[in-house]
């Protein structure tokens, strides 16, 4: 079976529409096809300021709501990044590795560090896409099942994965990015000029799946469209509508031409309406699960043990080839 790895941050608590439909939507289905590996990256999350008790109770948190989502841990390995301590030290290996011009031209790197102040934004901040880099090799992935974002950090992968091959010999699989057209960026639902994103400029953009049902209904019923009636999906003309076609096609699997002839003739409120209910009839179940979830620590814990022991297998599999690479002297 090929092998996909991939990761979410525990930092906002809920995950939002553009996490699960650009991700996490993908991870499930690729547990039955694939070898697959999934990780809470508190790793990434301490790049930017974090309370440690929130930090820990948002970990055991997106945990429980990968496992709504789907995630199988009979199929799928899933773990906490701080479990496996190899991520840290593969990280450091390929920051020798990396240019500074080249990780200064990671442009989630730029756009992050611009909302935070350039004085303020931390030297994780600026390296994190090389611990990504370490998070993907070491587990040999061939695939990582992104959204559109993380686009440019699966090429820092290969071009790093690539370095390293041709200077010390070969060692790492060339991971390609799995990222279906679809769903690859979903927009902010007041500004669908921009993804949908837990840093967006207004909360009325931003869905979060563990929102009141309520609310979230109300905000898909007040969604930026256009001045036009039409209904039809045209991101460049109407990005808003194409936005909404986009997640009720995937949340019922409804193909999008079938859903421009049902509302043909049909205002913009009675697709919001309809959508609306379509999300809370996601939603409501989704945030159950999740607490039944969080209702149950222990073996919510047992499970993360579980998985780190086998992510901890290959992991150090790989990180002791490069070691041995590099040339450090083994510990006797
Ligand atoms: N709008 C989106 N459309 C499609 N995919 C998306 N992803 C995030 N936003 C969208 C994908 O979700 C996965 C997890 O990303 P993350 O751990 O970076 O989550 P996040 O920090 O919550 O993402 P945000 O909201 O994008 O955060 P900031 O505020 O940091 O910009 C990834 O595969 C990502 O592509």
């Amino acid at each position: 079976r090929p092998r996909v790895l991939s990761g979410i941050q525990p930092t906002a608590g809920s995950f939002h529409l553009g996490n699960y439909l650009g991700a996490v939507r993908q991870w499930v289905a690729l547990q039955e096809t694939h070898d697959a590996f999934y990780m809470v990256v508190d790793l990434h999350a301490i790049t930017v300021p974090q309370d440690p008790a929130e930090l820990r109770a948002n970990t055991r948190l997106a945990a429980a709501q990968l496992l709504a989502a789907g995630l199988d841990p009979d199929r799928c390995t899933l773990f906490v990044q701080s479990h496996v301590p190899e991520h840290a030290q593969l990280a450091w290996v390929m920051n020798c590795l990396t240019g500074f011009g080249e990780a200064s031209r990671m442009t989630q790197f730029k756009d992050k560090s611009a909302k935070q102040g350039a004085d303020r934004a931390s030297v994780g901040l600026f390296t994190y896409p090389i611990l990504q880099v370490a998070d993907i090799l070491l587990y040999q992935a061939h695939e990582v099942p992104v959204g559109e974002d993380q686009r440019q950090h699966i090429e820092l992968t290969r071009d790093l994965a690539t370095r390293f091959n041709g200077r010390f010999g070969d060692t790492f699989t060339l991971p390609k990015p799995y990222i279906l057209k679809e769903t690859a960026k979903i927009y902010d639902l007041q500004d669908p000029a921009v993804k949908m994103s837990k840093s967006a400029s207004t909360p009325k953009g931003l869905i979060n799946l563990l929102d009141e049902p309520k609310a979230t209904a109300k905000k898909v019923r007040s969604a930026v469209t256009d001045t036009d009636t039409v209904i039809r999906y045209d991101v460049a003309e109407k990005p808003g509508v194409s936005n909404l076609l986009t997640i009720y096609s995937t949340l019922t699997g409804t193909g999008i031409p079938e859903l421009e002839e049902k509302y043909a003739g049909k205002g913009y409120g009675a697709l919001k309406t309809d959508l609306a209910e379509v999300m809370v009839d996601f939603v409501t179940p989704f945030r159950e699960r999740t607490q039944q979830y969080l209702d149950d620590p222990e073996t919510l814990d047992s499970i993360l043990a579980k998985g780190a022991e086998k992510a901890r297998a290959v992991a150090a599999e790989t990180l002791a080839q490069a070691y041995e690479r590099v040339g450090f002297l083994p510990a006797k």
